[in-house]
């Protein structure tokens, strides 16, 4: 099913529109969803009823861009895992994460490493990835040793794990290219990252009230105002918002604008050095200016679960309606960051994989 986030002319609108009343109604009635095809199932099982009312009655010309949820603050403000003093959050920077949305920048890594690293990303930008077999930015850890070393460094997976908790996954990571000149990239957000492809989410956490999913952003370049630095809305990660198709914008190869206006919030760039990183909830809307300068500005991020969450269950396969391509999860797995794996609920890539071939001296730098 063709679910791309495109203006569409009336004639396909309303056969759309029809289409989901008809399993909207389905859902609504509890009717066996077993007959239906593959796709079709799964908007009924993962839609809910604020995800059929908004793209129905707006005519399929808004719909929320990812799962609807709400942000809960939690009742006690307090590390959810101990780790060595150097590492430790404040209360206060706890409080500023979860009031905020977003959290940094600190320091992981030195300018000499994240300049000699760049020339490795450089290097694999156009070669077909070997976990998907053509060339994307996603999920280069599992064949570049040396970044899943970077990723699971104690600077960032400790600081994480007191928002987290203690057992630690990435299930995704993603390389930033933003070349000379590139343009921005819009406000958006996301939550379970159903995003993708409108069927099912990436991700299946009990409470989406909750802070379930991190994102670790790191600059290998200087990020600045001139190349594109990341940008907040604080406090943004209230709700997950709908976005209305078409628009002046582009988000990758999507053109949309989120039902977001910028001078109702305090929006704030964050500017980091090569080697800094930055802590966020992806519901915080976010984004990054273009980049006016002359030179790239690369960063790489990783999303990071609690092993209690399910990623990708039962899927073969994903399209990203905004990367483009179709991504076949055969050699895809999640990766322990931190701590242990208990639940074992998804496809696991074993850590001597992600580790092969790393020379020693590099193992210790990163
Ligand atoms: O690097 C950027 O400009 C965007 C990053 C982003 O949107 C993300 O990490 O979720
Ligand atoms: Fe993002």
């Amino acid at each position: 099913m063709n679910m791309h986030p495109k203006k569409r002319p009336l004639w396909q609108r309303v056969p759309i529109m029809g289409g989901l009343g008809g399993l909207w109604a389905y859902k609504a009635l509890g009717l066996p969803t077993r007959v239906l095809p593959r796709d079709l199932k799964a908007v009924v099982r993962n839609w809910d009823h604020s995800m059929f009312a908004k793209i129905i009655g707006s005519g399929v010309n808004k719909a929320y861009i990812d799962q609807p949820c709400t942000f809960k603050m939690p009742k006690v403000i307090a590390p959810k895992a101990s780790v060595a003093p150097e590492y430790q959050l404040s209360h206060d920077q706890l409080k500023q994460f979860y009031t905020n949305g977003f959290l940094g920048p600190f320091d992981a890594f030195t300018r000499e490493q994240m300049q000699d690293f760049k020339q490795d990303l450089l290097a694999i930008e156009n070669v077909p990835s070997e976990t998907y077999g053509f060339a994307t930015p996603r999920d280069r850890h599992f064949e570049m040793p040396r970044m899943w070393n970077y990723l699971k460094s104690p600077a960032i997976t400790e600081r994480v794990a007191q928002i987290l908790g203690p057992d630690l996954l990435t299930w995704r990571s993603q390389i930033f290219y933003k070349g000379p000149k590139s343009p921005a990239i819009q406000w958006h957000q996301a939550s379970t990252f159903m995003v993708e492809d409108y069927q099912d989410p990436a991700i299946f956490p009990k409470d989406r009230s909750e802070i379930f999913q991190l994102t670790v952003w790191i600059a290998v370049d200087d990020s600045t105002t001139e190349n594109g630095a990341l940008r907040f809305a604080e406090r943004s990660h209230d709700r997950v918002r709908p976005i209305k198709f078409g628009g002046e914008e582009g988000f990758y190869n999507a053109a949309y604008s989120l039902e977001f206006k910028p001078e109702d919030y305090r929006c704030v760039e964050v500017p980091c050095r090569a080697g800094q990183f930055i802590i966020f909830t992806e519901r915080c809307v976010h984004g990054s200016a273009a980049n006016t300068t002359d030179r790239h500005r690369i960063a790489f991020n990783m999303r990071v679960i609690p092993t209690s969450i399910p990623v990708y269950t039962n899927k073969k396969h994903y399209r990203s309606v905004y990367n483009g391509g179709k991504y076949h999860l055969d050699k895809w797995g999640v990766c322990l960051l931190r701590g242990e794996d208990r639940y074992q609920l998804s496809r696991t890539v074993p850590p001597e994989k992600l580790d092969r071939g790393l020379p020693a001296p590099l193992k210790m730098a990163a």
